[in-house]
């Protein structure tokens, strides 16, 4: 007796590999099936998903102040850790009973479905993927259980009995994972050949502009090494969003609902867009999750049909003050109606750089809006739009702690030297950028430690939607640690405010300033 417990205690480590094996056969195997579903119902996806719709502003904001656009790598490790923890102690109490372990499964396993349920765009043959998952996983599980329990059990051969059983064990552990790894690369590799949302793009014509942009005069560009362009290439454009998996969706299949506070409601097809006097437009992007100095912005020629033009197809009705899109994930943006009416280039999006726009930027459709943070007016993916109040509907971020209205604060950013550069003594050059969307920057201004402030040189403005490059150059930088910091003035005279603030809830702002040593 006391030999057996002796026994059961050395094998003790095999239960919550158990659990982890068949956590990963449930989640490999329901990841697989969902390739034949909506992407939200791969419950590895819709846990994520659900898990940032739940993120404290405050602790989002830190995810993105520490990983940048990595937070949601982030978030799949943590969300990982978490899942392997929860499955060796799964694994572990059916040590104790297989009954109890077989429950717990189930138990986290309706969990699951209930998130791929609670997805916007999902429905009960969703859950496919997870119940098909959840057997197999419950397989494994009875499965390794049983082997990790008869190794458990003393023989008249132990020391042989022993060895086998461990490696039946290792081998059964590892021909189930090695299963649902192989189920997973077959279905993805099924996925890259049936996605028609790549080849559809690939396939894609842009039909001309019937308004072409301005050209950026040549002055636009002031090729300081080291500091950004003034058309971000598509592939360095910083994206944010709450997607876990950039939606898939087939132009064919695609349509815009406009509906609400009209006179008058219709849908339009991505052929009828395409038909539409489409203009180009250039216009810089800013998130309002960007901390002063932060590269969560970006400047792009955007090809679309204006949303004034739209609006006025539908005719809003007295009283509605407000447009809110929502995308086919979900997330949705409150823009003020206004914003959307008067003079200013709002487009419905086709196109970004003279390319249809990437997957992860919103593919087919999106909407750009000089002047308003992202979150508010920037919806990528967008199927619907309703004219409504702001009294009556609140969007995505409104809920979660960020304000209804987001208009860009005026900012302006070293971006070289870099924070902590270390430079030779002699001619020092400073490079950055400025935006006042919709305003118009018209002077940017470098102090160099406690010093004057001196004027720097401007790139010639294209319009006062786009961000202006600055230079500066310092002739006679002595030796020791120098700090440099710079604000803008807008068009209308107005200076950038040195009171700080926090990205949430409308925007950060206050004075970027820099440290750099001189040798
Ligand atoms: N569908 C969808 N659209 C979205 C978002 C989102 O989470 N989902 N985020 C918004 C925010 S916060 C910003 S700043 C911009 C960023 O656009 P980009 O990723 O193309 O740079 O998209 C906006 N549109
Ligand atoms: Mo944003």
């Amino acid at each position: 007796m006391e030999q057996q417990q002796r026994k059961s205690k050395r094998h003790i480590w095999r239960y919550p590999i158990a659990g982890i094996c068949s956590a990963i056969v449930l989640f490999t195997i329901a990841q697989a099936a969902s390739t034949f579903f909506g992407t939200a119902s791969s419950p590895l996806v819709a846990l994520g998903s659900t898990i940032i719709d739940f993120t404290p502003p405050w602790l989002k904001d830190l995810a993105i102040g520490l990983f940048g656009t990595n937070d949601k790598l982030f978030l799949f490790i943590t969300l990982s850790i978490t899942a392997a923890l929860l499955a060796a102690t799964v694994g572990l109490a059916t040590a104790r009973s297989l009954a109890l372990g077989l429950s717990l499964v189930i138990g986290l396993s309706v969990v699951l479905g209930a998130s791929v349920l609670s997805r916007s765009a999902t429905n009960f043959l969703d859950l496919i993927p997870t119940i098909v998952g959840t057997i197999l996983g419950l397989g494994t599980l009875t499965l390794l259980a049983g082997m990790a329990t008869r190794a458990g059990v003393p023989t008249v051969h132990p020391q042989s009995e022993n060895t086998t059983s461990r490696r039946k064990f290792l081998l059964g552990s590892a021909g189930t994972v090695a299963l649902g790894l192989l189920a997973v690369g077959a279905t993805q590799a099924l996925r890259t050949i049936r996605n028609t949302a790549d080849s559809a793009r690939a396939a894609l014509g842009l039909p001309p502009a019937k308004v072409k942009a301005q050209a950026p005069p040549p002055g636009a560009e002031l090729d300081v090494p080291g500091a950004s362009r003034f058309v971000t290439p598509n592939q360095d454009f910083y994206r944010i969003d709450t997607a876990l998996s950039v939606p898939q969706i087939d132009p064919q299949d695609w349509s815009l609902k406009i509906h609400g506070m009209v006179e008058k409601e219709f849908t339009l097809t991505f052929n009828e867009l395409l038909d539409m006097d489409l203009v180009e437009h250039y216009l810089t992007l800013t998130c309002v999750s960007n901390p002063v100095g932060g590269d969560l912005v970006g400047n792009a020629k955007w090809l679309g049909y204006p949303l004034r033009e739209l609006l006025a197809q539908a005719k809003p009705l007295p009283g509605a003050d407000m447009v809110l899109s929502t995308s086919i994930d979900g997330f949705s943006a409150s823009t003020p109606l206004e914003a959307l009416t008067d003079s200013r280039e709002a487009l419905l999006a086709i196109g970004m750089n003279n390319e249809p726009l990437p997957l992860e930027h919103g593919f087919p459709v999106r909407m750009v809006v000089p002047g308003l943070y992202g979150y508010v007016s920037a919806t990528k993916w967008v199927v619907d739009l309703e004219v409504t109040r702001f009294q009556d509907k609140a969007a995505y971020w409104t809920t979660r702690g960020w304000s209804e209205r987001g208009p860009i604060k005026m900012s302006s950013r070293i971006d070289t030297p870099r924070s902590f550069a270390k430079l030779p003594v002699g001619k020092v050059v400073f490079g950055g950028t400025a935006w006042a969307q919709t305003t118009g920057v018209s002077k940017v201004e470098i102090r160099i430690d406690n010093g004057p402030w001196q004027e720097v040189e401007l790139a010639t403005e294209l319009s006062a939607d786009t961000w202006r490059q600055w230079r500066f150059e310092w002739s006679d930088a002595t030796a020791g640690n120098h700090s440099a910091t710079v604000r803008m003035t807008n068009a209308q005279g107005e200076l950038q405010t040195e009171d700080t603030a926090a990205p949430v809830p409308n925007g950060s702002s206050g004075w970027h300033r820099l440290q750099f040593s001189v040798e």
